[in-house]
């Protein structure tokens, strides 16, 4: 097979969450439906069901830059996707190898806690993300209250910045583009803005729906690394992402008794037009 007949190739590090909703699997999921070759770095693993996370292993990191090292050494990276991350020793390693591969487009979904409010990540994990990532980030994809927070340090909580200074500063700080996402802003629409260096490049606003999903943000982030691979711009990259990301939604299901999940191959059981 030529290579240019090669799926597009992404490498995801993130964390196992065994329930399928969201971590790597969400991802490996999202890439597969959308035609690409996901290599699955784990960084952590974590025991959790449809309702919470229970407890995390974060995976040693030479473990880490092992698994990303053998397989970069072996075939062609169009992307990369960083999820959740494990441990400062873990962001570490992570920013050594992706700092090798300045060219390959980065999508940095900063998970600080899951959809149930668990936290995912120490505040030294967070000085480490953007001290170490954040300067080697295409774009990052935080929700509202991850960019909150990635902008504001201790001292200068009591400051309340609204989202477009946010997304100022994390660029300022080094992420090339920002798309902050609206779910937990109020309104009858989810809004997504998506900032880069001259400010705000677009917004899109859509139909809130009902319930509270389980892994929606690994979903966009993925869907977005899954279309830079294919060579969209970030702007392209970034609609279309949004568009399947709330199919996936809107076509979700509740496997349990906790949040529902986003069915990522939703067009599999869609009606075939006559
Ligand atoms: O949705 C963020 C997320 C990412 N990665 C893992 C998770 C979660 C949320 O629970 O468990 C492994």
């Amino acid at each position: 097979m030529s290579e240019d007949l090669l799926p597009p190739i992404v490498m995801v590090f993130a964390a196992s969450d065994p329930s399928g909703g969201a971590g790597i699997q969400a991802d490996i999921m999202t890439l597969s439906s959308m035609g690409c070759h996901p290599l699955s770095v784990i960084t952590a693993l974590t025991v959790q069901d449809s309702a919470g996370v229970e407890s995390v292993l974060a995976v040693d990191a030479d473990w880490v830059a092992g698994q990303a090292r053998a397989l970069l050494e072996d075939m062609p990276v169009a992307a990369f996707k960083i999820g959740m991350l494990g441990s400062v020793e873990n962001i570490a390693a992570i920013a050594e190898i992706v700092a090798d591969y300045p060219e390959i487009p980065l999508v940095l979904d900063p998970v600080l806690a899951s959809g149930s409010g668990d936290e995912l990540a120490s505040e030294d994990m967070i000085a480490a993300l953007c001290e170490l990532l954040l300067p080697q980030t295409t774009l990052l994809t935080p929700n509202s209250l991850e960019a909150r927070h990635l902008a504001t340090d201790a001292d200068d909580a009591a400051s309340d910045p609204d989202l477009p200074e946010c997304a100022r500063r994390l660029v300022d700080a080094g992420a090339e583009f920002v798309l902050v996402t609206g779910t937990h802003e109020p309104g009858m629409q989810v809004v997504n803005s998506l900032y880069g260096e001259a400010g705000l490049i677009r917004a899109d606003a859509w139909e809130r729906l009902p319930d509270s999903y389980h892994g929606s943000g690994c979903t966009l982030a993925s869907a977005i690394a899954a279309n830079l691979a294919n060579g969209l711009d970030v702007a392209e990259a970034v609609y279309d992402a949004q568009e399947y990301t709330w199919q996936t939604l809107a076509n979700g299901f509740r496997p349990g008794m906790g949040q529902h999940f986003p069915d990522r191959f939703f067009w599999v059981r869609e009606p075939e037009d006559e």
